[in-house]
């Protein structure tokens, strides 16, 4: 047990001075009004003396607590690394000399320097005579290893994905290894992991092919909407759209849509064939989109067809966006990435992401397919509901940032 007393002008703000110090939990033991003695009546104003106290131990032994502390600090992480963002807003990977995660780590090395202490108590307690630092230190790094674990898991991170990114890091943990440092390395791991984003640039002075395939209904029509207003709006691209997707009348009127409202042309191709005219057709365009119809990943019949519509673009030309959604499971995502990786190389989209609340199946499928990231899409709202993967922030958010 932890007492002390605080000072401050009101109750109120005495009471914030020992939460501060000693943590949501500390509790208010007493409460008194300090009347200034002799000459400094004449100056000064009464105050208020708060006693708080906290017990350390059930405090600090307690996972969920330490969970919550951890999110506090991915709290001042996104903050910080808001403003380095800002900064370095082209380079993704991050400055191996980022102090800032670093120092802003600080809280949860106190934390469990806290925890060590009291562990150090207790073994005392029970008199042992060994010298407990070996051991110590040892258990504040496990400690830390195993909340990340807990933290990634939780944010459905496959358990294989999990241990190999912690497994990895484990090498360069030395026994006086600071919390904060581990902390950091794994962090800037997992930022490593999701490697590089691939997003639709204008700037090859040649027309791009840009394919979008994937599971029925996951939101390829809608996202090309998104991105189609992103590159035309903002940034002023010359764009045309084909749909392929000739199976439901609704799909094509969907997209007709958004070409009118825009202002782009859109051409409808039943064939490989047309497929190779279309291209000629946008010879002078600066990129052009190409909805397809969603297939499942099961009939081996359309995923031919939908390699032959793929080579009809020379493959310099043509880059392939495969569009899932956060919400399938991961069992499944694996099926799906393993057709489609048969058939061309690709790049990922993720959709839905405001439906669910476990981000871990970006890190699998990074890791499993290898192929880059690019797009997140949280919403239906055409063109707002979009944003380019950043790396940072989903190791902040599977560390358990917000
Ligand atoms: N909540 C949410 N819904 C989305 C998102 N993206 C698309 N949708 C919705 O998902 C549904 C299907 O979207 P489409 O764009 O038609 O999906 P598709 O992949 O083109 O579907 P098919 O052409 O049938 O294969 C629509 O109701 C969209 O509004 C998203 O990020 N979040
Ligand atoms: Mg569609």
């Amino acid at each position: 047990m932890v007492i002390k007393k605080f000072q401050a002008k009101t109750e109120e703000e005495a009471i914030l001075l020992a939460k501060n110090e000693l943590g949501k939990n500390a509790t208010v033991m007493n409460i008194k009004t300090v009347k200034p003695k002799g000459i400094q009546k004449v100056f000064k104003k009464a105050s208020v003396e708060v006693t708080a106290a906290i017990d350390e131990e059930k405090d600090y032994s307690n996972g969920e607590e330490m969970l919550l502390k951890m999110q506090e600090i991915q709290r001042n992480i996104q903050e910080a690394q808001r403003m380095d963002n800002e900064k370095q807003q082209e380079n993704i990977l991050v400055d191996e000399n980022t102090m800032t995660i670093e120092n802003k780590l600080d809280s949860l090395q106190q934390m469990l320097e806290k925890q060590m202490q009291i562990e150090e108590k207790e073994d005392k307690l029970e008199k042992k005579e060994e010298p407990l630092e070996k051991n110590t230190v040892k258990s504040k790094s496990e400690a830390c290893i195993h909340l990340v674990r807990e933290q990634l898991v939780n944010n459905e991170v496959e358990d294989r994905y999990a241990d190999s990114i912690l497994d990895e890091i484990k090498n360069t943990i030395r026994k006086d290894t600071e919390i904060d440092q581990i902390l950091a390395t794994i962090y800037q791991k997992i930022v490593l992991k999701l490697g590089k984003t691939n997003l639709i640039e204008n700037n090859s002075g040649e027309t791009n092919y840009i394919f979008f395939v994937g599971p029925t209904g996951v939101g390829k029509t809608t996202t090309i909407a998104k991105i189609a207003s992103d590159l035309k709006l903002r940034k002023k691209a010359k764009i045309a759209l084909i749909t392929s997707d000739t199976y439901r009348i609704a799909a094509v009127e969907q997209l007709r849509t958004y070409a009118n409202i825009l202002g782009v042309p859109l051409k409808v191709v039943y064939s490989e064939e047309e497929m190779k005219n279309a291209k000629d057709e946008f010879a002078e365009y600066d990129i052009v989109l190409i909805d397809t119809a969603g297939r499942s990943h099961k009939n081996i019949e359309q995923t031919e067809d939908m390699e032959r519509l793929l080579n009809a673009i020379p493959k310099e030309r043509r880059k392939i966006y495969l569009v899932l959604s956060a919400t399938t499971k991961y069992k499944d995502l694996v099926k799906i990435t393993e057709t489609y990786s048969k058939i061309a190389k690709y790049n990922l989209i993720f959709t839905k992401l405001d439906e669910t609340c476990c981000i871990g199946n970006i890190l699998n499928i990074k890791m499993l397919t290898g192929a880059a990231l690019s797009y997140s899409t949280s919403g239906q709202m055409v063109p707002d509901d979009i944003e380019a993967i950043n790396p940072q922030k989903i190791a902040k958010q599977l560390l358990g940032g917000q």
